[in-house]
């Protein structure tokens, strides 16, 4: 039986009482799970599995080797899809391929952030592997997907285009659907990426920067200089978008722990922009572990998220098992419920 494995929200890099795989006592548990499972086609790696925004590098890398020495064996594939808390990486690997270009003398084009495959030992995950599965790697963003041997099509997609800033900006679907298909991915994450790119920079400054822009600026909402831009911009209309941006950072409620059912017009938005027919979409990134039949017929059969790994009070440790039977929610060390269990029409 061939099987994909997805997880996501690993978090690596946040603290030990934190992350789950900041313990070898987990990953050697998930390890021994994804044995039992056996076949293991592919294991794909949803975003933010990196917490490349919140946590010391040093401590990401150490917890990612970790974790890769212990599970790379098993799977045929490691697929890697950032999330936003490792879009930076992307972001730079992108646009490390136009340097390349400009080094070389070439006539650049501008850098492809959603059409880009890097396999192997050409992308930066491949460093935290041994040299025999380096081959097995294949990072790519946004999406993935994969045709199961029953021909059900599924689309794995980390999930921050469908929540959030991402909801807001598919307000734009009608431009968007405007453009040719072709180009939307593109569109909405140029839409996206500065706002990413932010939350890098400034998660990346110090927490008493942070105190005093939040002080000195409170008027705009936290985010300091990004906030009066787009505040700015708003006023003079210079770009609605800036608009949408600044009342998004400025005290609009977060949106945490967001339900499969909770959104289900932004999922629906959202594949009516990609205009892909798919049977099964798996995303994270609100850390709500949940599957469920699609229910509606312009929702896919199956709707999955696989969760996070990230210790607390909500149901966590939690990972999907796809395969031409089923889609199964399992949790780390427990048996299954029967309500995580859907077999294929
Ligand atoms: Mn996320």
């Amino acid at each position: 039986m061939e099987n994909y494995v997805v997880l996501s929200d690993l978090h690596l890099g946040e603290e030990v009482n934190e992350c789950t795989f900041a313990d070898a006592v987990n990953i050697d548990r998930f390890a021994k799970e994804l044995e039992q499972v056996g076949g293991v086609k592919q294991l794909v790696l949803l975003g933010d599995v990196l917490d490349l925004a919140l946590s010391p590098i040093s401590r990401v890398t150490s917890q990612l080797k970790n974790f890769l020495d212990q599970v790379h064996t098993i799977p045929e594939k490691i697929i890697y899809v950032p999330g936003n808390h490792d879009h930076h990486i992307w972001a730079l690997h992108a646009e490390q391929k136009m340097v390349e270009m400009m080094r070389r003398g070439d006539i650049c084009s501008s850098p492809d952030y959603i059409n880009l495959e890097f396999i192997g030992a050409d992308s930066f995950v491949s460093g935290y592997l041994p040299a025999s599965s380096t081959d097995k790697l294949v990072v790519k963003y946004p999406i993935h997907e994969i045709r199961l041997s029953n021909g059900k099509r599924c689309l794995f997609h980390h999930g921050h285009q469908i929540y959030g800033v991402g909801v807001r900006l598919l307000s734009l679907k009608e431009a968007l659907k405007e453009i040719p298909e072709e180009y939307r991915m593109r569109e909405l994450e140029l839409q996206n990426i500065g706002v990413y790119e932010l939350l890098w920079f400034y998660l990346e400054l110090s927490e008493r920067m942070r105190e005093q822009i939040e002080e000195n600026w409170e008027e705009y909402g936290g985010f300091g200089a990004f906030s009066i831009v787009a505040k700015e911009m708003a006023d003079k209309r210079i770009v609605s978008a800036g608009h949408e941006i600044y009342k998004f950072f400025s005290g609009k409620p977060k949106e945490r722990g967001r339900t499969i059912a909770g959104n289900k017009n932004e999922l629906k938005q959202y594949l009516e922009v990609l205009n892909k027919p798919i049977e099964c979409l798996i995303y994270g990134h609100s850390h709500v572990p949940e599957l469920i039949a699609g229910q509606d017929d312009d929702l896919p059969e199956i709707i999955g998220n696989c969760g996070s790994w990230l210790k607390g009070k909500r149901r966590h440790n939690t990972y999907i098992v796809i395969n031409a039977d089923s889609v199964v929610l399992k949790e780390l060390g427990a048996d299954i419920r029967d309500e995580d269990c859907i077999e294929w029409k």
